[in-house]
């Protein structure tokens, strides 16, 4: 019984099989955009170099790869064994197309490539992608309209922001209204993907569809005033929403007839990466949060009640398994932890070494450690704040700097999502820093929660296998974690009783950003 994922994501196209039987996975396959496809001019997923803070990329190029995926993935598995079929893709991004895409859809032949048979549906020829800030004029634009960013969000999770879908469309209408006007369907990346697969026009799911500030979240259907806001006849240029849980059509004949699928193989709607990495972590049920420490750290976690961040700071976005999933970003990720560690000279170990010998509490040394601008909470600042001891704040204390810095983030985290209402068990620490026992016991302490590290790796297209077997073969998703998401052994940490210490820390802390704020 084998299921595929697919993820689309920024620089890469990646497919993975899992026997849902066996649990286990059993093939897998990824096309790196700029390295298989050097022709497109993207060789890290997007057109370099563009004015304006412009991010976006050729849509024929995802078409490419995904064949390419399939070809390569052939080599490795019989894919008409494949039973059933989703996927996920980079969230934000926006594939604008003229009215013969229904025609064209429907009508696809398995002798020519797909970016040739659709070349000349695209009413934009390139496609705005997540990494795009050009839009800061139209977020004001729209927040205005509906009466003020607070509006926005409690409308759809999140205030007006630069990347996502709303904004980006805006920005279309009103720099080439022309185009606009040829536009019949704008689809996500991750819709745009399903439609292909099942050669019919397939929903949005309220994953991805919620990273759009078109859709509301309390009744997850588009929102009249947001869809007036942002362009007009906005509402007849959108498929309809689905929830995550959705099957949607069957795989189209093109992919029978040159891949090799089995007619009739089921497809589950496709959704973001995000909503699908959720699943492919196994914290796709409240109770379990993930924080991934990359350059930026991020903290995801299912939503026990769908409620928007009243800072404005965070993101909501449908759960893929029902319900509401939050999403926040931090700026200051690696790029905090990594300051520290130079500015004393460090090497990692070092810097483990110092998070070893101080205590919990840091005596008292206390850093708001914001090198950079920060999002969460906003704030316009470029270096951290500091309270405590005399050498500490002189930068003369190593070690008491190094904790000051990673109990600052996690205090920093866990105040920022108060919001979520969440009361989590277990924290499944992922990403670059993860690995790091010292600093994994520091998320326990104060999180006051088990931290796991998960083996697994390619969660997104993970995320989209398992999907494809809970919606489309009635798996259990428990049964589906309980082969697919478990923990690296030896790699939980239990969190020490620090009694008051980290409440009192995060008093301080927040005293510290009131101060600073005000
Ligand atoms: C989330 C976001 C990115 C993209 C690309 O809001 O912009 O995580 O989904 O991965």
């Amino acid at each position: 019984m084998l299921t595929l994922g697919i993820d689309s994501s920024t620089q890469s196209c990646s497919a993975l099989v899992i026997d849902v039987e066996l649990g286990k996975v059993v093939a897998e396959a990824t096309v790196n955009f700029g390295e298989r496809l050097p022709s497109y001019g993207a060789p890290n997923g997007f057109l370099p170099d563009l004015p304006d803070g412009q991010v976006q990329a050729d849509p024929r190029m995802w078409l490419d790869a995904l064949e390419l995926l399939l070809d390569d993935l052939r080599e490795r598995c019989d894919l008409s064994r494949i039973r059933a079929i989703s996927g996920a893709a980079q969230q934000h991004g926006s594939v604008y197309l003229k009215a013969n895409w229904l025609e064209k859809l429907g009508s696809l032949e398995a002798g020519t490539a797909l970016s040739v048979q659709l070349e000349d549906c695209f009413s934009r020829s390139t496609a705005p992608i997540w990494m795009d800030t050009s839009t800061t004029a139209q977020c004001r634009e729209i927040a205005r309209s509906v009466g003020g960013d607070t509006v926005v969000c409690a409308k759809s999770g999140s205030v007006a922001i630069e990347r996502f879908a709303g904004p980006q469309i805006r920005r279309f209408y009103e720099q080439d209204a022309d185009g606009y006007e040829g536009t019949a369907r704008i689809h996500l990346i991750s819709s745009f993907f399903a439609s292909l697969l099942c050669g019919n026009e397939v929903a949005i799911d309220t994953g991805d569809g919620a990273g759009m500030n078109l859709l509301n979240i309390n009744n997850w259907s588009w929102d009249a005033d947001l869809l007036e806001a942002t362009a007009p006849n906005l509402g007849s240029r959108l498929p309809a929403v689905q929830v995550g849980e959705s099957r949607v059509g069957e795989v189209a004949a093109y992919f029978v007839d040159r891949f090799g699928f089995q007619p009739g193989t089921p497809v589950a709607i496709f959704t973001g990466d995000n909503p699908s990495s959720l699943v492919g972590m196994g914290a796709a049920r409240p109770g379990k949060v993930v924080v991934s420490l990359g350059t930026s750290d991020t903290f995801f976690a299912a939503m026990p009640r769908v409620v928007a961040d009243p800072q404005g700071c965070g993101h909501v976005f449908g759960n893929p398994l029902g319900g509401s999933m939050s999403l926040q970003c931090f700026v200051n990720g690696s790029l905090a932890r990594e300051a520290v560690k130079d500015r004393f000279g460090y090497s990692w170990d070092a810097f483990t070494e110092a998070l070893d010998k101080t205590i919990p509490g840091n005596e008292g040394d206390l850093m708001v450690p914001f090198f950079r601008p920060e999002i969460s909470p906003r704030m316009e600042i470029h270096a951290p704040i500091l309270a405590g001891r005399t050498a500490f704040l002189n930068w003369e204390d190593g070690a008491a700097a190094v904790r000051a810095c990673v109990e600052g983030q996690f205090l920093n985290m866990k105040l920022s999502t108060e919001w979520m209402q969440l009361e989590p068990e277990t924290v499944y620490l992922t990403g670059g820093a993860s690995a790091n026992d010292a600093i994994a016991q520091v998320a326990a302490d104060i999180f006051q929660a088990r931290v796991e590290r998960l083996s697994v790796t390619s969660s997104v297209a993970l995320g989209a296998a398992m999907r494809a077997a809970s919606v489309c073969l009635s798996r259990s998703i428990e049964e589906l974690e309980s082969h697919f998401c478990s923990s690296l052994p030896g790699s939980e940490r239990v969190p020490n009783d620090c009694g008051a210490v980290y409440p009192e820390a995060a008093s301080r802390f927040r005293e510290l950003l009131r101060k600073e704020a005000s």
